[in-house]
């Protein structure tokens, strides 16, 4: 359903804490891509049970005088949006390889990243996992939930690969994916002036790329159950702080900042 008149958009985050980062980099990323193309949009609360998957985020759209339409999924968000033009199609001027970059980027964090870290938050953290996940479901029913929602984890992470490594295993391709990201924003740091925002693919203006590091950084450095990972950007990745840190300064300005 295209429209030429501009849509109200909720975006549902999962949390009911207005002018603060969530938890997950998915959400964060969706609020990248909006406030970087001068989009407004509102913040809901509904959590994943209440999307169309059974994830956040998701994305209501309200055109004047039709029915909600509610869309989910972060890339097939983004490209709906694009589609309609409600954001910049950021991509459309990639040239050569830099489209296979900027995915290989986005799939290194979302579909490698995300797991590896799943296993610090949901087993290594698991109450301080469960009781922020869970914040909505009120004790004792949440200790139930909990209980399984730690083992469909599990069970999701042997599945998927990432929960057959030990601790240190983890920990080291953890460390290999935020060093490669790290090479890049080195790189194109260096073509950057003074506090300015600088970009995953060293071009003067982001990309899809930058809405996923962006949100994968910040979701480790607001997330009290990564405490291995926070450790690790603020100590050997401080390039990946200071790119959030711009971003955070030049588009996030109303939001607290992590500590
Ligand atoms: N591919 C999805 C991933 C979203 C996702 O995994 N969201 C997590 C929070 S970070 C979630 O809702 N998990 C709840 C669940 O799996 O039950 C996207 O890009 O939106």
């Amino acid at each position: 359903m295209a429209s030429k008149s501009s849509p109200a958009i909720t975006l549902y985050r999962g949390w009911n804490t207005p002018n603060q980062y969530v938890w997950s980099p998915f959400v964060t990323k969706i609020e990248f891509r909006l406030r970087t193309s001068r989009t407004s949009y509102t913040c809901g609360v509904g959590g994943p049970r209440s999307g169309p998957r059974g994830k956040i985020p998701y994305l209501e759209l309200k055109y004047p005088g039709s029915a909600p339409e509610l869309l989910s999924d972060s890339t097939l968000i983004l490209k709906t949006l694009c589609e309609r033009d409600i954001v910049k199609d950021v991509n459309a001027g990639l040239e050569g390889g830099e489209t296979g970059q900027d995915l290989a980027v986005r799939a290194l964090l979302e579909d490698k990243l995300y797991f590896l870290q799943g296993r610090e938050r949901w087993v290594q953290n698991y109450y301080t996992m469960r009781d922020h996940a869970l914040w909505s479901i009120p004790y004792p029913m949440r200790v139930l939930i909990g209980l399984l929602a730690y083992r469909a984890n599990v069970n999701r992470l042997y599945g998927q690969g990432a929960g057959r490594f030990s601790d240190a295993e983890t920990r080291a391709l953890i460390e290999d994916v935020w060093s490669g990201v790290s090479r890049l924003l080195e790189d194109s740091r260096r073509k950057a002036g003074d506090g300015e925002c600088f970009w995953v693919l060293g071009g003067q203006e982001p990309t899809e790329a930058d809405a996923t590091v962006f949100g994968f950084v910040v979701s480790n450095l607001v997330c009290d159950a990564a405490p291995d990972t926070r450790r690790l950007l603020k100590g050997d990745f401080e390039i990946c702080v200071e790119y959030a840190k711009r971003v955070h300064r030049a588009w996030f300005p109303d939001y607290e900042m992590w500590s």
